[in-house]
């Protein structure tokens, strides 16, 4: 029977399998593993049944640590349970793996590989989280493609439960979990065939079942222990031969047959590497280039990695070899890697000499392709090759990495390789998928897809590397060479070098409204057209924005611009492929109505028309000089020396020695500019009324107020347009709203905010030159912070922001209550946050938004820990200052002790006295501590002459940083403070330290794609939930409440700004720990109207009663008052109002009615429930 064949990525391929093979999923969401859990759960929605014939079950917990005690207990109740995680989670997890490894149960973990957060979070491919669990005791299988992950992740299973011990399987985060193939689909009955039914019976057997009781987990004494440990030996030493049996059937049933480890290349090799994952694909096509140059070399790729079998890896290594390369894509810091240690004992085990070098890949997702095992082979001739090196780096350091040769084509030229630059979330990706699926189904081509991103939200670069060729493609690496590269953002002609992995008379297909030669010398650089010329590459242009609005699709553009590829690149004939884009196109939009439909495929035909040619003078264009590069030597080093070529995708060629290691600097995203917006906000001066909203809400702090006396505009430019300034306070100043274009992301918040309609959008092309200089001229006036009470919406305004640009979403509703914090506290604040999205858009390495002030120096200190720890990491913070503080103070006061203290002069006790009296006061600390320090600094030898109190003085002046009293939050999302670190949360509130949270609850994990939490409400469709949330949501206001010594507050900024300032004074002034819950609309809630409407969600959620409006504060109870507060909790609009406005809940209505109305009631009765509740508190 002809195998059927399936396009999908690895995550897909591999939950299917797992779907099939198990009876329970327990799981927790993380990076990359993620898509695989929410596949299950979409298969479990549909009611797909198992190989045992029952609708799996499925079950989210609050952490990895949570979800590996669940897998544990599982397994002990005889159902066979598995789980997907990465990274960090499997970290969690590793208690458990070494019970379930003791315990002989049988599971399979399926881990597609990421690296350990060490010296920075990355959420790409290494093998550093697999290797951390290789003495667990697991069995450990590495997959190299998306084929593979399929097959291997049955094989896992069933030598699993055949077996008897646990699996863990493993495939390359990203490349192997995100890229999308075409494979030979493994079909259900094969699995139930292969599946050994008795070992299935045994297993449920000695289950924990009072019918029959047993126990497990027993505590043993000095006598036992290591019998018992050596008893377990038969069962590993079998499982090599079992895995290989399986294989073998496995072979004879699909025709693919597996070994624990498979050689390729020549019979008589001299030189082998030895690899595993997704990079010995790239090796095997490096090595049947270099076979073709006459090398004798060749490769092995590791399939089972424990048990380590010494005969099987001895077997498949040819006798000719003399030399042997072993590349481990991790790093183990002060020792030598893995797989290397593994190769060279089995080599002196059985007594072959042969030279072994050990050499590290590949980390954190640095790309392997045949150029970098060209320059292992390169290694392995020399006389003495280097051990322990690096490939894929620059180590000007410690001088280990070898030296590249050219970069060598190994693609078949069979191969079209078409690459595509999006911005995050434009659709580019999506369409890309699709065409994938089109192409893949339809014809008999093999094909590949692989997806690139910055760590950016949406708003990103994403590149979109597709593959398609009459041949299995084993390019697992990004194109070099690309027939077809598009280029989907005009702005991105300026910042990205998208001409050098063009081929010699490739296509370049640009969205942009140039339609001359002449449009594009006015807008790209030279030495991009002289590139093109060069490469003689055929150019056109598509204007998809005008299409896309012209019939009504807004900015989605991905429709037609897919439309042009289909036409232009021809890897199926055009009108082949145009039908089959409408067909999919009818398939992802008939749900949202047909008139949708209609629009793309209006758009469709539209843009088969009116893409054009540009038909270039190619003898001017390679004639064409280089503007003189200007460097602005104003930016700091870092900004120019790493984090520029970093911005522009060339991060790959910085050296070791360029890298930073201890800290990163502050305050760097202004640098960025990224340009995205098509529209940008306008002021109108006449309408505004001053009211500081537009500052306020902006999720980016990219629009603000600027005050200036008529002196400071005399210089100003002519557009500078100004008013009075309003308010008794700012008289003889003038006031301006002022944008910074390049930074705006244009989600029209602003507008949306603004009473006074002083607000309208205006095309960015247009006013961008004339804003810039006008914002150079606005940020250099004085700040003027103490004229009106920063605790206003007014007054906030004229704080400095010290978050600014941030990488959010456009709209995004969390980054403004940050922006709001450090206005308020911004220059004493100690910021520890979650993992999640505030630690991305605060930044990624190098791209730091929190910054300090421009006039001050000081400002927000930001850290994160990990995402199941940050209430602790916080708390640990406030611990180091409450220490050093006190010193401080007992040494002030053992000055003031000291006989000598006399002999002071009166400005030195008055200076120590005051700063004690007010050590613990925000202001004065800092206002009696700079006197204190000045006093100091002008030499401590004039201020005694005695020497114990100079010393005490010195001490004074080490520590001098600590003087100024810090204000310590510790931010995070929901999924942090009601999930996973809801016990240190709860452990830090109930110490009673001055601990401040700031919980942005935006009801799920959105940074991993917006799984359910505790927080989701009923009713609403989330991954994980995806028919629709069946459990009430946690009030965490209440739990924190019912302490009676936590400052609590539920707030929402787009419903009632005064009450969320005050809220924040209040809880910083309090004197003990202090919860903030944070309304935070999210992307992922599907706003119809869009995230411009972020803040206005938060409107209906206070109106419609979801989210009551409220705060608790301890010290009111001395003075005889109810510490609770109402400010907003009655139902004011009808629920189905809100409703209507979110996909979230409007999925559902739509897939499963009866269900929609069920839970639409019960989430009435739990708001009711929840707000009677509140009034009575109050009462
Ligand atoms: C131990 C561990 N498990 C999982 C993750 C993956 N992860 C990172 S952020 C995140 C979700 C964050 O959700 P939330 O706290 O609600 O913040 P949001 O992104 O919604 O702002 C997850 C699951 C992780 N980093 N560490
Ligand atoms: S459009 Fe958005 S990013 Fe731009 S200024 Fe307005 S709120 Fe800020
Ligand atoms: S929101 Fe409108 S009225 Fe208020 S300050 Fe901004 S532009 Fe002026
Ligand atoms: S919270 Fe939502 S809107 Fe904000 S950055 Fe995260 S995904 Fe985007």
């Amino acid at each position: 029977m002809c195998p059927k064949a399936l396009v999908c990525d690895g995550n897909t391929a591999v939950s299917r399998v797992a779907h099939y093979l198990s009876d329970a999923a327990i799981l927790f969401p993380i990076t990359p593993s993620t898509p695989a859990g929410e596949n299950y759960d979409v298969m479990v929605g549909k009611g797909e049944r198992n190989v045992f014939g029952q609708v799996p079950a499925l079950h989210q917990l609050q952490s990895e640590a949570g979800v590996s005690g669940g897998l544990h207990g599982a397994l002990l109740g005889g159902a066979l349970a598995t789980t997907f995680t990465s990274s960090q989670g499997l970290l969690l997890m590793i208690p458990n793996m070494y019970k379930i490894a003791g315990e002989m149960l049988p599971i399979t973990l399926h881990n597609p590989t990421r690296a350990i957060g060490q010296q920075a979070q990355s959420i790409y491919c290494d093998y550093s989280d697999a290797m951390a669990v290789r003495s667990t005791g697991w069995c450990m299988m590495a997959s190299n493609t998306v084929q593979e992950a399929q097959d291997l992740a049955a094989i896992c299973h069933l030598s699993a439960i055949k077996g008897s011990l646990p699996f863990f399987h493993m495939y390359d985060g990203f490349r192997t979990s995100h890229s999308i193939s075409k494979i030979d689909e493994l079909p259900k009955e094969v699995m139930k065939d292969l599946l050994d039914v008795d070992a299935v019976k045994r297993f449920r057997e000695r289950a924990m079942n009072p019918e029959h009781p047993v126990n497990f987990g027993v505590v043993a004494g000095t006598g036992t222990l290591f019998q018992s440990m050596e008893a377990l030996n038969p069962y590993f030493e079998r499982m090599p031969d079992l895995v290989q049996d399986y294989m073998d059937e496995f072979a004879k049933r699909t025709g693919r047959q597996y070994h624990l480890f498979d050689y390729v290349g020549h019979p008589e090799a001299e030189s082998v590497v030895i690899l595993m994952g997704s990079s010995a694909s790239a090796a095997e096509e490096a090595i049947e280039y270099l076979s073709k140059k006459g090398e004798k070399v060749g490769v092995v790729k590791v399939h089972l990695f424990r048990p380590f079998s010494t005969k099987h890896l001895l077997a498949a290594i040819p006798k000719t070899c003399r030399k042997v390369a072993v590349l481990d894509r991790m790093k183990e810091l002060g020792a030598k890697e893995p797989m290397y240690l593994d190769v060279v004992e089995a080599h002196a085990d059985a007594g072959i000499s042969r030279k072994i070098y050990g050499g590290v890949y590949g980390l954190g997702g640095k790309e392997f392709t045949p150029q970098h095992v060209a320059a292992v082979f390169n290694n392995l001739k020399k006389d003495k090759p280097l051990n322990h090196f690096s490939v894929g780096v620059e180590d000007d350091v410690t001088f280990r990495s070898l030296p590249l040769p050219e970069q060598i084509d190994a693609v078949p030229p069979s191969t079209k390789q078409c690459m595509f630059w999006g911005v995050g979330a434009d659709g580019t990706v999506g369409a890309n998928k699709d065409a994938i699926k089109i192409i893949g189904t339809n014809t008999p081509l093999h094909c590949q897809g692989a997806f690139a991103y910055d760590a950016k939200k949406s708003g990103g670069v994403t590149v979109s590397h597709l593959r398609f060729g009459k041949d299995p493609i084993k390019s697992e690496y990004y194109i070099t060479a690309a027939d077809y590269v598009a280029c989907h953002a005009s702005v991105y002609m300026e910042k990205f070098d998208m001409v050098s992995s063009l081929k010699e008379n490739g296509i370049f297909m640009i969205n942009s409204s140039w339609t001359s030669p002449e449009d594009f010398e006015k807008h790209c650089p030279p030495k991009v057209l002289r590139e093109l010329a060069e490469k003689n590459a055929k150019l056109y242009s598509l204007d998809a924005v005008k299409i896309a609005k012209e019939v009504g699709l807004g900015p989605r553009t991905n429709q037609p611009l897919q439309a042009v590829f289909f036409v232009l690149s021809k890897v199926l004939p055009a009108e082949q492929a145009i039908s089959l884009q409408k067909a999919a196109i009818k398939k992802t939009y008939s749900s949202k109505g047909m008139d949708i439909v209609e629009k793309n495929w209006a758009a469709v035909d539209r843009a088969t028309k009116e893409f054009i040619e540009i038909k270039y003078d190619r003898k001017k264009w390679l004639g064409l000089k280089d503007k003189p590069v200007e460097v602005d030597m104003t930016k700091p080093k870092f900004v120019r020396e790493w984090m520029e070529p970093v911005a522009a995708l060339k991060g790959d060629s910085l050296k070791v020695s360029e890298q930073p290691i201890w800290s990163w600097p502050m305050g760097t995203t202004k640098y960025e500019k990224r340009g995205l917006a098509k529209n940008v906000p306008q002021w109108n001066a006449k309408k505004c009324v001053q009211c500081g909203a537009c500052s306020f809400h902006c999720p980016h702090a990219v629009i603000r107020p600027y005050l200036a006396t008529k002196d400071e505009l005399k210089d100003a430019p002519a557009s500078f347009e100004t008013v009075k300034a309003r308010g008794k306070k700012l008289k003889g100043l003038q006031y301006r709203i002022q944008i910074s274009p390049e930074d705006c992301t244009g989600c029209g918040v602003c507008i949306k905010a603004c009473p006074a309609d002083a607000l309208s959008f205006t095309p960015f092309d247009e006013v961008r030159e004339v804003q810039k200089a006008n914002y150079k001229f606005a940020n250099a006036l004085p700040i003027r912070r103490e004229l009106v009470d920063k605790f206003s919406l007014k007054g906030q305004q004229f704080q400095e922001p010290l978050l600014e640009f941030s990488g959010a979403c456009p709209g995004c509703a969390e980054s403004p209550y940050a922006t709001l914090l450090t206005r308020l506290f911004g220059d004493r604040a100690v910021i520890a946050t979650a993992s999640g999205c505030s630690v991305v858009w605060a930044g990624t390495a190098g791209f730091q938004a929190f910054t300090p002030s421009q006039d001050r120096g000081c400002g927000p200190a930001f850290g994160n820990s990990l995402f199941e720890d940050n209430a602790e990491f916080c708390y640990g913070l406030w611990a180091a200052t409450d220490q050093r503080r006190k010193f401080l103070a007992e040494t002030c006061y053992n000055i003031l002790e000291h006989p000598a203290a006399g002999s002071l002069s009166s400005d030195v006790t008055t200076a120590l006295k005051q700063w004690m009296e007010n050590f613990m006061d925000y202001e004065l600390s800092k206002v009696y501590g700079d006197v204190l320090r000045g006093l100091l600094h002008t030499g401590i030898e004039s201020l005694t002459k005695n020497g114990e109190l100079r010393a005490l003085m010195h001490e004074i002046l080490a520590q001098e940083d600590m003087l100024s009293k810090q204000s310590h939050w510790a931010v995070g999302g929901d999924g942090w403070a009601y999930d996973i670190g809801f016990g240190g949360l709860d452990h830090v509130i109930a110490s009673g330290k001055n601990v401040n949270f700031l919980v942005f609850d935006n009801n799920q994990y959105a940074n991993t794609g917006g799984q359910k939490s505790k927080a989701t409400p009923l009713g609403a469709v989330a991954k994980f939930a995806s028919t629709g949330t069946r459990q009430k949501s946690k009030d965490l206001g209440a739990i924190a409440m019912s302490y009676g010594h936590v400052y609590v507050a539920q707030i929402a900024m787009g419903a009632d700004p005064a009450q969320t300032i005050k809220a924040f004074k209040e809880a910083e002034s309090y004197d003990g720990p202090s919860v903030i819950i944070a309304c935070c609309p999210c992307i992922n809630w599907g706003i119809r109207k869009g995230m411009g409407e972020s803040q206005i969600e938060q409107k209906y959620c206070v109106e419609t009663g979801l989210w009551p409006l409220y705060r608790f504060d301890p010290r009111r109870v001395a003075e005889g008052k109810n510490p609770l507060m109402i400010d907003n909790a009655e139902v004011k609009r009808p629920l189905e109002e809100q409703l209507a406005r979110e996909n979230r809940y409007l999925q559902l209505k739509r897939n499963d009615p009866e269900s929609y109305k069920a839970l639409v009631e019960q989430l009435k009765s739990d708001i009711e429930f929840k707000i009677a509740k509140l009034h009575k508190l109050a009462e």
